[in-house]
């Protein structure tokens, strides 16, 4: 959203500007901080490699086992303030974990550094190793973790590498260029000293100064580096951001915005934030997360970058800047991609399962009008022979953008509206954002402001910002107590007019604030325990999904899995429910990019992602709506919506052959609904995300490394989307050593071999695995609760050897009971000609 600087409009009024004046609402750049106008990252960025006058160097004496089995040591620097702790730890199989801070006990700050709380599973100190002593020769200790892993520290100046302990290899090491540098937080401001930081009309009052922690990481044995949502690209692999053949250098930025018609191509951060990357390389794989909620810029380097004329072969060179709060970084070790994956997500949390029709195709506009608009599309869908399950109501449904609450004029019952909509199976959502109407006649504002649940602004008043509701007010939902009395907010006692058939949608939830700096919540507000906004940022949406969900838990007595659908996320938001790439745009180059920002997402735990089909702005030309079809049928979250701006384009509005078109493309999703929801299975168990980028299942393939227009659907099913208006023929790479059919007609393709197809109208090229069996129900129904008894197809497809298997996975779709055993699933195997059936 674009921030109206200056005086305050109304909303009324801002909405029909921002409808009358399109070509003056595309993306702003000057509206955003790049690096150079971001002290913090414009000091790190220009610092040369080994420049620092003296480096942080460790007090080898210092070193020290504790009793809880982590290494701790102290970093030290003649002339700094006070000294650093490092704590080294470990976590089975392949987890290593830094954390340095400062050391309080020698002239304390006023402030402590923040230390983000809630996002690390709560046993991760629980499951710990105990380490052994480590091995000190000369200025350098080697630590065993386990027996194919180590950990070698150089004292001076301070270096860790993590090897594979048989062969000595690096996979990850920190510091090894110098760089790591932490500004200690201050007494007080020097004399003659400002830290006061200004961006367009806006100040920061910065009073804490400066506090920003760089560092170098590199991952050896890597030929593409991924991850670190999210960002616009239509390329997989993070591209180098900075050294010889980078033309716009600019960071990977992290910090969750509210970007007005984003591009689909830009290293700007967008709506959420995980500081997580994966790096892959022939035979090797690792990762590196840093568990900080500040804003972050990290540069991928390319080689070169500091001037040598030869680096070490497939070695990634990456740098990790933020503005505020601790090291807590962690090296994952993988034999293989999964196993990064697998690790991430055993420290920050398994995927939720969803319930089984928050699975199948959504449908949702700014807005629905009323109730006879619901009532006309919900039955639109029938007389047109298109399954869907769920209908959204956008912020219109309120009263005045007063969230909980209905505009009676057009939702006069809206229980019944949702009785109606549930006797077919189906289900709704409405849109609950964070922004709170700072009205004395709104209850929810008025309990808000009495119990002090607000976030302050840096003068200790409750923060009063501009957003769709006019002023409004946040709450704070880093405090436990107000997430409490947020939770209850979605009891059907308080909130009026809710059934048990209506789930959520949080937007804007980065914070968005019109008429803040960057579009957001001033960096010196205050939350609880006196954090600064700028420590907390990249979470504050993490906190507001996660009540949210709570909230819906609570409502149904814990019984009833939540459907959440959130904007904003941070690492960790896969425990609450779903994603969205937010306000893309009806163009083709939106339509690509949409498959690397879901397999981004997926790669760093967020699997039950997707982006809007159709694109959110403008109106799409009825063969890219087909397209979008296409190709969203295969997001594991896929749903349709639409400014309120644009044409409607409820499936049927284009035509009977487009009609059948699109509605090939929802019957498909549901005739997969079976494997779509045992590959849910699998993500809520381990974090393999449902929809995958091909060298995840074939890690050794080079061919697939930097393939973002191709992917996997689980283990079995390959698509390839178009791209292109009117496009008549595309190359599709299909890895491995087996064949491939075609899943329209079972036509043979050879793998390892790049294939030039013929772009058929009805549908994007897809692919069965040869060895593989794929489940599937075939009867069309309204929704996917009607198709609950219906019989399972088995698509089995042979392998070179004349075998195949498969999995599925059934349980009640909705409850925790498969938590107590109540589920099914199943490994099928068809070899010597029989097929045979056991458990998984
Ligand atoms: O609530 C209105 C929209 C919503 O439809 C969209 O999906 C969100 O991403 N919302 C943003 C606010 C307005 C954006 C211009």
């Amino acid at each position: 959203m674009d921030p109206p600087p200056g005086p305050r409009l109304i909303p009324g009024l801002l909405l029909l500007l921002l409808a009358s004046c399109p070509a003056a609402l595309a993306w702003k750049r000057d509206e955003f901080r790049n690096c150079n106008q971001t002290p913090f990252c414009k000091r790190a960025r220009t610092r040369a490699p080994h420049s620092l006058d003296a480096p942080l160097s460790l007090d080898a004496g210092s070193l020290y086992v504790t009793p809880d089995g982590s290494l701790t040591a102290v970093l030290s620097h003649p002339s700094r303030l006070r000294p650093l702790l490092l704590r080294l730890s470990a976590l089975p199989p392949h987890v290593v974990r830094l954390q340095i801070d400062e050391d309080y006990s020698a002239n304390p700050p006023p402030h402590r550094r923040f230390q983000v709380p809630d996002v690390l599973l709560s046993d991760v100190e629980a499951r710990t190793l105990h380490l052994s002593e480590p091995k000190t020769a000369g200025a350098v200790s080697t630590l065993a973790l386990s027996s194919d892993l180590d950990v070698v520290v150089k004292h001076d100046p301070f270096e860790l590498t993590v090897r594979r302990a048989g062969s000595g290899d690096p996979v990850l090491s920190f510091n090894s260029h110098g760089l790591f540098d932490f500004e200690p937080l201050q007494e007080s401001k020097p004399e003659g000293e400002t830290w006061e930081e200004h961006f367009r009309s806006h100040t920061d009052t910065r009073p804490r100064g400066p506090q920003s922690i760089t560092f170098d990481v590199s991952f050896h044995g890597a030929d593409f580096v991924y991850g670190l949502p999210e960002h616009g690209s239509t390329s997989l692999a993070l591209r180098p951001t900075r050294g010889p053949g980078v033309e716009e250098s600019e960071p990977y930025r992290l910090f969750n915005l509210d970007v007005f018609e984003y591009l689909h191509e830009s290293p700007f951060g967008l709506y959420g934030s995980i500081p997580f990357m994966i790096a892959h390389g022939d035979g090797a794989s690792s990762g590196f997360f840093w568990l900080n909620a500040a804003e972050m810029q990290i540069d991928v380097l390319a080689p070169g970058w500091d001037g040598a004329t030869s680096t070490e072969n497939g070695r990634i060179d990456t740098l990790w800047m933020a503005e505020a709060g601790v090291v807590d970084a962690f090296f994952f070790v993988g034999s293989e991609p999964k196993d990064v994956i697998k690790q991430y997500i055993s420290v920050t949390g398994k995927p939720s399962m969803p319930q089984q029709f928050a699975v199948a195709y959504h449908q949702c506009r700014w807005n629905y009008r009323d109730e006879e608009d619901v009532a006309g599309v919900d039955s639109g869908f029938d007389e047109h022979d298109i399954p869907y399950d769920v209908l959204w109501l956008d912020i219109e449904h309120t009263d005045g953008k007063r969230y909980f609450t209905w505009d009676h004029s057009a939702f006069p019952n809206p229980e019944e509206m949702q009785r109606k909509i549930s006797d077919k199976g189906r289900k709704m959502v409405t849109i609950v954002d964070p922004h709170i109407k700072r009205d004395s006649s709104f209850h929810l504002h008025e309990e808000a402001t009495a119990k002090g649940y607000y976030v302050k602004d840096a003068g200790g008043k409750d923060f009063d910002g501009w957003c769709w509701p006019g002023a409004s007010s946040y709450p704070d939902m880093l405090n436990p107590e107000i997430r409490e009395w947020w939770v209850d907010k979605f009891s059907y006692q308080s909130y009026k007019g809710s059934t048990p058939m209506l789930y959520i949608w949080n937007d804007m939830n980065e914070p968005s604030v019109f008429n803040g700096p960057e579009v957001t919540m001033p960096r010196d507000a205050i939350h609880y325990g006196d954090v600064e906004h700028r420590e907390l940022h990249n979470a504050y949406g993490y906190y507001f999904h996660m009540a949210t969900a709570d909230g819906l838990l609570k409502r149904g007595e814990g019984k009833d899995r939540p459907f959440v659908l959130s904007r904003a996320f941070f690492a960790g938001s896969q425990r609450y429910g779903a994603v969205w790439t937010g306000d893309n745009s009806a163009d083709w180059d939106h339509l690509k990019s949409s498959i690397p920002m879901v397999l981004t997402l997926g790669l760093t735990g967020m699997t039950f992602s997707g982006a809007d089909v159709g694109g959110f702005f403008g109106n799409p030309e009825p063969d890219l709506l087909v397209r979008w079809y296409q190709v969203g049928a295969f997001y594991p979250f896929f749903r349709g919506h639409a400014h309120h701006d644009t044409k409607r384009r409820e499936p049927w509005l284009f035509g009977e052959r487009r009609t059948a078109l699109m509605r090939e493309a929802i019957h498909m999703r549901y005739s997969l609904l079976p494997y779509y929801y045992t590959l849910f299975r699998e993500a809520s168990l381990t974090g393999v995300p449902v929809m995958r980028p091909l060298w995840l299942e074939f890690p050794d393939d080079k061919e697939t490394y930097n393939n973002g227009e191709a992917f996997m659907v689980g283990p079995s099913l390959l698509a390839q989307g178009i791209y292109e208006d009117g496009q008549k023929s595309v190359s599709v790479y299909l890895p491995g050593k087996e064949l491939w059919y075609d899943l329209r007609d079972g036509s043979p393709y050879k793998g390892s071999v790049s294939h030039k197809l013929e772009v058929a109208e009805d549908s994007i090229p897809s692919f069965q695995r040869a060895g593989t069996i794929v489940p599937r129900k075939d009867r069309f129904r309204r929704s996917s609760t009607q198709m609950v008894d219906d019989p399972y197809t088995l698509v089995i497809a042979l392998n070179s050897s004349s075998a195949a298997e498969g999995e599925l996975y059934v349980d009640d779709g909705k409850s925790y009971d498969f938590e107590q055993g109540a589920f099914i699933h199943r490994r099928f195997v068809f070899a010597d000609n029989k097929s045979k059936e056991g458990y998984c």
